[in-house]
């Protein structure tokens, strides 16, 4: 295998992009608010703001959604879809969503009450949002290399055992309706956690009777770094290290437009027999019967080829070798970058890079508008607007410890060339950081600001 294994594919269907001028990507961020959630696709070159449902499907899916069962109940797309869940994951029990935070929603409203915590090694925003919208409380004990940019720890989405020790003594087990562990650690750079790490993290919620569910978005990304970097399992298959984590587990929330490779879709899935079925009460109350969950049959097919697809050993290769390329030229560029490159995207530590902006004038938001402006590349900030948060016991500010700036590659869809293409728009605000100033925030709603909150340039 060559350090830059070429696209498994071919290109069959294209859809052109372009990019406008500089006059009209500055009025369009200004007409957005200066936030990129607000712009229209065409206005943006290459869209590296989610590997969420921005992939392409293959020709397998596009052929299977053709044979879509839109059966309201027991449509055989839905047993398709059980099939392929049960083969990968092993759990008792599942039920389709129409995404992942849909999943973490219904979750949340059976098993959470108000002042509860919820502890994972870090929550992404959805998750977090979900908790704390019933009134948890979501904690973060993620190990401390995981803040440290440049450490090469193999496993940075790693929990900090101890902590987590600590944590369930200090807070009590009753308190805990259940814990969590996010693969890969989107929020703290797309990093893996180890099957070593993954089974400690079981063995500490089960002496405590505290059900583990497992927020599994990328777990085919997780399954081959472990194949990759962990002793013990280089002979093993991706399909045979993901049914051993979810072996680990009591359940886990998933969104399909990650490692499914499909544009929408999620499940829940438990071993729980009652807390199932309140989750199918909640189910069909919110999003659809059991067998469809919000989806069309032709969803659910999709689905269960892309999770097979997903786990794939060539495809695999590709994809965690195209994130490594652009983090190697982004790193030889000189642009600070969260080491080691994660599964499905490459996180620029924009407070290194602007340390003239601090955190209250959000520097990721600043690098995110000057690759906009630069070069029609969206990205999207992970620092201060997606995560601080006021302390709910003081009311203090609470930001985060790093600002990080995301470019996540949506699967199967951009090609080396474009990739190049970023690396030069980079090297340019770079080489004008100087002149990048901050912001501040005109407008936030309570939960999720970054989605919808705007934006004024500070002079
Ligand atoms: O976007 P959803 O609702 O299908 O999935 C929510 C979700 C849960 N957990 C994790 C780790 C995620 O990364 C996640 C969604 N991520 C998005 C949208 C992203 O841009 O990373």
């Amino acid at each position: 295998m060559t350090n830059h294994p070429p696209e498994p594919f071919r290109i069959k269907m294209v859809e052109p992009i372009s990019l406008i001028d500089r006059e009209e990507r500055e009025q369009a961020l200004r007409e957005a608010g200066y936030n990129v959630f607000g712009l229209k696709s065409n206005q943006i070159f290459i869209d590296l703001l989610t590997d969420s449902g921005t992939g392409a499907m293959s020709q397998e899916q596009w052929a299977g959604m053709m044979k879509g069962d839109e059966s309201y109940a027991g449509a055989r797309s839905y047993h398709r879809l059980a099939a392929a869940i049960d083969e990968i994951f092993g759990f008792d029990y599942f039920v389709p969503t129409h995404q992942g935070r849909a999943a973490e929603n219904i979750l949340c409203a059976v098993a959470l009450q108000k002042g509860q915590y919820v502890p994972s090694n870090m929550h992404f925003d959805t998750t977090e949002g979900n908790i704390r919208a019933r009134g948890g409380r979501p904690t973060n004990l993620v190990i401390q290399e995981a803040f440290k940019g440049a450490d090469p720890h193999p496993f940075k989405g790693n929990m900090d055992l101890e902590k987590l020790q600590d944590f369930i003594k200090e807070i009590g087990p009753k308190q805990i309706p259940f814990g969590m562990i996010t693969i890969t650690n989107n929020a703290g750079g797309g990093q893996p956690v180890s099957m070593e790490n993954l089974r400690q993290v079981a063995s500490i919620y089960h002496e405590h009777e505290i059900p583990f569910i497992i927020d599994a978005c990328r777990f085919a990304e997780n399954a081959f770094f472990i194949k990759l970097r962990e002793e013990g399992y280089e002979d093993k298959s991706p399909l045979e290290i993901a049914r051993e984590i979810f072996s680990l587990a009591d359940g886990a929330t998933m969104s399909a437009k990650k490692d499914a490779l499909v544009n929408i879709g999620g499940f829940l899935a438990l071993n729980d027999k009652k807390l199932y079925q309140r989750v199918s009460n909640e189910l069909i109350l919110r999003e659809g019967f059991i067998t469809y969950g919000g989806l069309a049959g032709r969803d659910l097919d999709a689905i269960a080829i892309g999770l097979r697809e997903g786990l794939n050993e060539e495809y695999l290769m590709y994809r965690l070798k195209q994130t490594a390329y652009l983090a190697g030229e982004l790193k030889s560029a000189g642009i600070p970058i969260l080491e080691p490159p994660g599964g499905h995207a490459v996180y620029i530590d924009a407070g290194k890079l602007l340390p003239h902006i601090p955190q209250p004038k959000f520097p990721g938001q600043a690098l995110v508008a000057a690759l906009y402006i630069e070069g029609g590349v969206r990205g999207v900030e992970l620092g201060s607007v997606a995560f601080a948060h006021p302390d709910p016991d003081t009311g203090e500010m609470v930001y985060p410890e790093m600002e990080l700036v995301r470019l996540a590659i949506p699967r199967r869809s951009y090609t080396q060339s474009h990739l190049d293409y970023v690396v030069d728009v980079f090297k340019k605000v770079a080489q004008g950081k100087k002149e990048i100033s901050g912001f501040k925030i005109t407008y936030q709603p309570e939960l999720m600001r970054h989605f919808t909150a705007q934006f004024k340039p500070l002079p």
